[in-house]
């Protein structure tokens, strides 16, 4: 295994130094990464932060914590190790040797899935640039710019992809990639979820539950490609994800944990006038995010998928634990279907072209575990109220349920029906202006906003008081 080296301007561990001509695009690309950061990324400023910086891949011990300088982020290359006798195990190609370089004639798929996924990255960075400025907690804070970098990170390794493995069209999309902008009205980023705001900290935890769970299940199907520079940089970007999950799951428990104190104290549902958060408006945020994040995996019915996977270049979530031939020649699946006289049904497809659906199906499961925990606290606190799922067809942009509307229960209903009742559906105007208005900053070590309850532990056993955050 290559041994991460730090000395480098761009640490990595894919042995940067004896590739002059790789190393100097990167170094060119770095400083306008740099730039793209100071007047995209984080607006609060800082002294330092107590971060976790990647520093290599194996097993014992990947990362190191300490406060680092932001602009001053050690952002670096690193692959998980290579599997010398890796073979490829789905698709036509199964069995075959991974591959180390890109074949010819899948030059340009290859390349539109790793822009795709390097897009989110700093996507989600412009989203959530605002939020230093209203966290509840100085940990909350740290936890936001932990997020923030480790997708600085990701692009970073997109584009490290792109520029050795893609030639100048690489470098050409490198570039695009810091001059796409999330909510841009000339040139947004590509897929819909990351043109949406992230104006407030229940979007910020809703975002890392349900969007970065996308993240999750998309590089675990890109961690099976044929592509083995690909697959080991997803298997590597993996581990940080969980710790963005974590963000999401954790911060929607404590938001739903101090609204029950509150309700508990004051025996009400009503607790917006003492400052906590309605479980109402929790739910909206709920399938305003779950929604979008489903629009996420393509459409239903997919050739494209159908061609990832027959070519080799992603393959399912676990493909090697599933129990079939990995290559979905004969079997089908069922999946929804819309009647023409606007009925939601069932009929039997191809499971080749039917990928999307079924992916999208596994992380459905995963996003109803958190929905299982958070319920645990209403339990707990005897609340007379469950959060849930909204149906998959609600709310839809992508997929056959683009086409029409219905209750987040499932029931077709019409465009004016749906227009008329939406408020009760999504968050209206005044439940985010309501949300906005708990959004104040809470920088004084061990306190915490009136809308949130404090984490049960602390970062890298560090106490909740710890002084995360050094502001400027
Ligand atoms: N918005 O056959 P179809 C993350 C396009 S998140 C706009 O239905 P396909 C992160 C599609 O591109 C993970 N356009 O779908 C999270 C295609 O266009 P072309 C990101 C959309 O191709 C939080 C056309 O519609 N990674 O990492 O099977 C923070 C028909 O496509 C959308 C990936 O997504 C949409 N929602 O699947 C930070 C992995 N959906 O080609 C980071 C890479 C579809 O006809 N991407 N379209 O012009 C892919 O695997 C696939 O491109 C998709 C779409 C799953 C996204
Ligand atoms: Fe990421
Ligand atoms: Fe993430």
């Amino acid at each position: 295994m290559a041994i991460a080296n730090y000395d480098e301007k761009i640490p990595n561990n894919v042995d940067l130094g004896e590739d002059r001509r790789l190393k100097r695009a990167l170094e060119s690309w770095q400083p306008n990464f740099i730039n793209w950061w100071k007047q995209m990324g984080p607006t609060l400023p800082t002294e330092d932060v107590y971060l976790r910086t990647a520093v290599n891949v194996g097993r014992d011990g990947w990362a190191q914590f300490g406060h680092v300088a932001m602009e001053e982020y050690r952002w670096g290359i690193f692959l998980a190790e290579r599997d010398r006798d890796r073979k490829i195990a789905f698709g036509a190609h199964k069995g075959e040797e991974a591959w180390q370089q890109v074949p010819g004639e899948y030059r340009s798929d290859l390349q539109r899935l790793i822009v795709i996924q390097g897009d989110t990255e700093p996507a989600s960075v412009e989203q959530q640039r605002n939020l230093g400025l209203t966290a509840p907690s100085l940990y909350d804070l740290r936890n936001l710019f932990q997020v923030n970098v480790e997708e600085g990170r990701h692009l970073w390794a997109m584009v490290y992809l792109l520029h050795a493995y893609f030639g100048r069209e690489g470098r050409e999309e490198a570039d695009e990639l810091l001059l796409r902008n999330s909510g841009s009205s000339d040139s947004p980023r590509i897929l819909g979820a990351f043109n949406e705001e992230t104006p407030d900290w229940l979007s910020f935890f809703m975002f890392t539950y349900f969007t970065d769970r996308d993240g999750k299940y998309q590089l675990g199907t890109l961690k099976e490609s044929a592509f083995d520079p690909l697959s080991r940089t997803c298997e590597f970007m993996l581990k940080e994800e969980s710790h963005h999950m974590f963000v999401g799951t954790t911060g929607i428990d404590r938001v739903v944990r101090r609204s029950c104190e509150v309700m508990a104290e004051h025996d009400t549902f009503d607790i917006a006038q003492y400052g906590a958060i309605p479980l109402a408006i929790i739910q909206k945020y709920l399938n305003f995010h779950y929604s979008v994040s489903l629009d996420l995996f393509g459409s239903e019915i997919s050739t494209n998928a159908a061609n990832y996977f027959t070519t080799g270049l992603k393959g399912r979530w676990a493909e090697e634990a599933q129990g079939d031939d990995h290559l979905l020649g004969s079997s089908v699946v069922e999946i929804e279907h819309l009647t023409e006289g606007g009925q939601i049904t069932s009929r039997e497809v191809s499971a080749l072209t039917a990928l999307n659906h079924t992916l999208r199906n596994e992380y459905i499961a995963d996003c109803q575990n958190g929905v299982t925990r958070w319920n645990r606290v209403l339990e707990e606190f005897g609340v007379d109220f469950r959060l849930s799922l909204p149906a998959t067809s609600f709310n839809r942009k992508v997929g056959i349920f683009s086409a029409i509307e219905t209750t987040p229960n499932g029931q077709i209903i019409s465009a004016e029906a749906f227009e008329a009742a939406k408020e009760n559906y999504l968050p209206s105007d005044g439940d985010k202006a309501f949300v906005r208005s708990l959004m104040r900053p809470v920088y004084e070590t061990g306190k915490i906003a009136s809308w949130i309850a404090p984490p049960i532990k602390g970062i890298n056993s560090q106490p909740f008081d710890y002084e995360y955050v050094h502001l400027a």
